[in-house]
């Protein structure tokens, strides 16, 4: 059975910039509703065993269009969200270190250059969807955005997300309204590139 990540702080926690009641709707109704949805389409599809990662990258194996269909919008809004919500934090390093902080350097020039062409495809994504800094097994670097439920993995990109900025409406309509680039400048804010860091290491060892 496929679980929510558990938060280790608390709703409020990152008021003013990710205020209570979004934190609350987004974790306990998007989120969850997305994590149940997606434990019945893997029950349909026989492959509730499997890792997440392999049933977003194998979608294809998947006969029936409709549990496909639903494997992706529901996977991939579980797996999405497990990234986004473990990787913010009230406490946050705001700032990468190490082999990270040296390949974001290498490949983007500087950190701030990654914040700002991350801003920059977060806001060009039409609609719904995500932006996302990524890692290959070798360690390279790629940043994207994709609509909906979509990410690196299911896109067969060869690259697995360390970094989720959410873009639906929902992430962030309830405080900033239309102004998405508000809500990314203040959500960058509470990112923690400890959690990054980790990430990018399990992807790369
Ligand atoms: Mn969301």
């Amino acid at each position: 059975m496929f679980t929510q990540v558990e938060l280790n702080y608390a709703f409020d926690a990152l008021e003013p910039y990710i205020d209570a009641l979004t934190m609350e709707t987004h974790y306990g109704k998007h989120h969850a509703s997305y994590t149940a949805n997606f434990n019945k389409a893997a029950e349909m599809a026989g492959v509730q065993n499997q890792d997440v990662i392999e049933i977003l990258a194998n979608l294809d194996t998947i006969a029936d269009p409709a549990v496909r269909t639903a494997l992706k919008n529901n996977g991939g809004g579980f797996y999405n969200h497990n990234l986004y919500f473990s990787q913010l934090s009230p406490n946050p390093a705001n700032a990468p270190t190490g082999k990270l902080a040296e390949k974001i350097d290498s490949t983007f020039g500087s950190f701030e250059n990654l914040k700002t062409e991350l801003t920059r495809l977060a806001l060009g994504q039409f609609g719904s969807g995500w932006a996302w800094l990524s890692a290959n097994p070798n360690g390279d670097l790629m940043i994207s955005a994709s609509p909906n439920q979509d990410n690196p993995i299911s896109e067969k990109t060869g690259y697995i997300p360390i970094l989720a900025l959410d873009v639906w409406e929902h992430a962030y309509y309830l405080k900033y309204k239309n102004l998405r680039g508000d809500y990314l400048k203040n959500l960058f804010e509470v990112i923690d590139w400890n959690v990054v860091s980790e990430n990018y290491q399990a992807v790369t060892k």
